[in-house]
């Protein structure tokens, strides 16, 4: 059904999300994306104090993805001003920080004005964020569940950049998530040939965009089979075919990022191609690939 649909404790208005870190900065960008048809927005990255991320070069556009090091980039608890306008429209507000207590006072700061949290456990490239808490299942349940007490529901953005991604997706289950994003950006760099270095300003960066839709389709499909908890799939969707392959691995909801730069009538594409003409998606495609 088009909509509204229950996933991980959020009413959508459809299925396709905003993604976090694209056109989630400021609140009109936001309220952009929902005029565009988003089923719901996640804002970009908020932490525990501002910064301004990384030097340049922050973001490479490669033939079939996207490089990016942006730095956590964020104006850190004056992002509530940006969400006054936003009031009874579904905002996820994703939030990080470097143990558990951050992640609570950054919580705090928002737990009125969410809609729900995304935790973000999974930035590849930032040092005492994301991918050193995001790969420790001890530390994923700690925050998750130390945001979980705001009685607001939280999902959890996982990192590929592991092993075995279910067991940091059991772990946010036992900390009390409502849902698992699956996934963050793949750990990469790009060296230029003229200039005889990274191209990144960071080094290494996180990969997003059609390169990666393989391993988001694999991380969607292992953690269907192992988790019992809903699994939203992000990474390098970019047309119906994309959202429908992502929910027969499993996935209830998908998030779009990258797709979306020059084309923010993307959302609105999508859903005529999704949906029939009653406002329905092709009947009973969760997870059937796992029959
Ligand atoms: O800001 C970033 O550089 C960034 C973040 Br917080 C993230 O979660 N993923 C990513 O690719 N970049």
């Amino acid at each position: 059904q088009r909509g509204p649909v229950e996933v991980g404790g959020v009413t959508l208005s459809n299925h396709l999300i905003l993604a976090a870190g694209v056109l989630g900065t400021s609140g009109s960008s936001l309220a952009r994306m929902l005029r565009e048809g988003a089923g719901a927005v996640v804002s970009k990255s908020i932490g525990p104090e501002p910064r301004t991320g990384h030097a340049g070069p922050c973001l490479v556009v490669l033939e079939d993805g996207v490089l990016n090091a942006m730095g956590l980039p964020n104006p850190s608890h004056e992002f509530k001003e940006e969400l006054k306008p936003l009031e009874g429209e579904p905002v996820i507000i994703s939030i990080f920080g470097g143990n558990p207590e951050e992640f609570s006072e950054v919580a705090s700061w928002f737990a009125n004005s969410a809609t729900a949290f995304e935790l973000n456990v999974s930035c590849p490239h930032a040092s005492g964020y994301g991918a050193q808490i995001g790969t420790n299942p001890d530390l994923v349940q700690a925050c998750t569940s130390a945001v979980a007490r705001f009685n607001k529901p939280v999902w959890v953005k996982l990192t590929p950049n592991v092993t075995d991604i279910t067991l940091i997706g059991k772990a946010a289950e036992d900390g009390g998530a409502d849902a698992l994003v699956a996934i963050n950006t793949v750990r990469a760099m790009r060296i230029s040939l003229e200039a005889k270095r990274p191209v990144l300003g960071n080094r290494f960066g996180g990969l997003s965009g059609k390169a990666i839709f393989p391993i988001a389709i694999r991380c969607v499909y292992e953690l269907y089979e192992s988790c019992n908890i809903p699994v939203i799939g992000c990474g390098g969707i970019s047309s119906a075919d994309d959202v429908v392959e992502m929910m027969m691995a499993g996935a209830s909801a998908v998030e779009i990022g990258s797709a979306l730069r020059g084309n923010p009538g993307l959302f609105r594409e999508i859903s005529s191609a999704l949906y029939d003409d009653n406002g329905f998606l092709p009947k009973e495609i969760i997870g059937c690939a796992h029959e």
